[in-house]
């Protein structure tokens, strides 16, 4: 296991599209690891591989319920509409309002090869739809509505 460094807007790493895996191997797994060892020391809900340099689409999320490992996740049905204030580990000390689904289901595969589906709603929807995103080299600042001042 080993914190990665995490890269920053202005980097160009975060605006490719990251390509789909293709075969599970180690360093998948090894990348997965490390993902969730670098979210949870920098406080984090998500992480995509991105982020870490990685041009893969693999995402980690946990917001509370433990982590969600996510490999070539696809959102394939939102419902309704939510407003909140985001942040992004890649854009530190931005937060800006961001209008998203309330409720995104997301087909993924795991580590073990097995395909899975996930319903997200709330904060959840949110982080889903956040670190698809990255996997398609969008950041929330370009989706903000309204900048917000934060008090740290
Ligand atoms: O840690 C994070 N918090 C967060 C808060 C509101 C909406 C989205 C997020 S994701 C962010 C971590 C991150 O940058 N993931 O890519
Ligand atoms: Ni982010």
């Amino acid at each position: 296991m080993a914190i990665r460094n995490i890269r920053k807007a202005g980097d160009e790493v975060l605006i490719k599209k990251c390509r789909e895996v293709t075969v599970i191997d180690d360093r998948v797994i090894q990348l997965l690891e490390d993902m969730k060892e670098t979210m949870y020391e920098a406080n984090g809900v998500g992480l995509a591989a991105p982020q870490v340099g990685i041009l893969k689409r693999i995402a980690v999320i946990d917001v509370g319920d433990g982590p969600i490992e996510l490999i070539n996740p696809v959102i394939v049905e939102t419902e309704g509409e939510q407003c909140g204030t985001e942040g992004c580990l890649s854009a530190p000390g931005k937060y800006g309002e961001v209008i998203r689904p309330e409720k995104v289901t997301v087909t993924a595969t795991d580590r073990n090869g097995d395909n899975f589906k996930i319903t997200g709603e709330g904060l959840l929807a949110v982080a889903l739809c956040h670190e698809i995103d990255h996997l398609d080299g969008n950041l929330f600042l370009d989706k903000v509505i309204r900048f917000v001042e934060v008090e740290q």
